[in-house]
């Protein structure tokens, strides 16, 4: 099936009223506020509208308008359209995507991962967008419908945390000019900034301590490990370790900077960073994950240490010259 003009799903979006909407587990900063910020346009057009994340929205994001309406389950359907925002594949939506329990109800995908496995019945991928947030914005112009205050909030919330603040290699005019409508529609990015990105809880600056001890160095790739038991030192919970692995890429001897970090239940999601020109989403990719050439993660089975022996080597080959051994 081609891919649908924006257009089309505007009018699929147009002809429907009661519609769920997923954004992927661990949310950040551009699965909230394009959850949000679309969730705010469709209501604003009368539409009856639930949003779900499996996940708890992190603390930096709760002052966004609306958050207080996301669920952690879908209520009962039925269903006129369901839309995934910012997820690659299905997994990525968590346990609250059962689609036995859709009615068949059609699915739109929004992402802008370069991942993406397209796996609904209209897919709209952008990788050249920075963030999903963007598309949103495409998507309300496509439409013709204006974007009001509490959805430019949302929405440039998903723009400055996915650029983090317009500094990442996708940062095009078209991005700032769309940063820039957001403003004009009362989104303050001073605020916005301010309260998403330079926030970090104490228990994960207490966390960075001992993950830095065990910071190892093999040629440009650069990386380090967070284990229960650091957890337990610091008195950590379980969840974002607040950037670390973007703090290590900023080494200027790095090029590749990873991130093992020991779950609960015995598995190992890997975060990978690496410089603007490398590709690590391909990496990612292979072992059952997705991102962006330059930002990309997965999980793997245990134990940590032969998850490190494991992935270092992929790292070291994403910076080896084409057809040298
Ligand atoms: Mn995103």
């Amino acid at each position: 099936m081609p891919s649908p003009s924006l257009s089309e799903i505007a009018g699929v979006l147009a002809a429907s009223r009661r519609i769920l909407m997923f954004t992927h587990v661990s949310p950040d900063g551009d699965a909230i506020g394009s959850l949000l910020g679309l969730g705010w346009l469709l209501r604003e057009q009368g539409k009856d509208v639930t949003m779900v994340d499996a996940d708890p929205v992190p603390p930096e994001l709760l002052f966004l308008p609306g958050v207080e309406r996301i669920a952690n389950q879908p209520p009962e359907g039925p269903w006129d359209v369901i839309v995934a925002l910012d997820a690659s594949d299905i997994p990525r939506l968590g346990s609250p995507f059962q689609p036995a329990r859709l009615n068949g109800a059609p699915l739109i995908t929004i992402d802008h991962h370069v991942t993406n496995l397209r796996f609904g019945a209209y897919n709209w991928v952008d990788p050249s967008a920075a963030a999903t947030a963007q598309i949103i914005v495409h998507l309300a112009d496509a439409w013709g419908i204006p974007i009001t205050k509490p959805a430019a909030i949302c929405l440039l919330a998903g723009l400055v945390t996915d650029t983090r603040g317009f500094r990442t290699s996708n940062v095009t005019i078209d991005v700032l000019a769309t940063a820039m409508r957001l403003m004009e529609s009362g989104a303050d990015l001073a605020e916005i900034s301010e309260r998403t990105l330079n926030y970090k809880p104490l228990a994960a600056i207490r966390l960075w301590g001992p993950a830095l001890e065990q910071l190892q160095v093999r040629g440009p790739v650069i990386w380090t490990h967070v284990t229960r038991a650091m957890r337990e030192q610091v008195q950590a919970p379980d969840g974002s370790d607040s950037g670390l692995v973007s703090f290590l890429l900023e080494a200027p001897e790095a090029s590749i900077a990873a991130v093992f970090t020991e779950k609960p239940n015995g598995r190992v999601e890997v975060s990978l960073r690496a410089r603007p020109g490398l590709n690590i989403a391909d990496v990612a990719l292979a072992l059952g994950g997705g991102g962006h050439p330059q930002a990309a993660g997965c999980s793997v089975d245990g134990p940590l240490a032969e998850a490190e022996v494991r992935i270092i080597p992929l790292l070291l080959a994403v910076l080896e010259p084409e057809g040298r051994s």
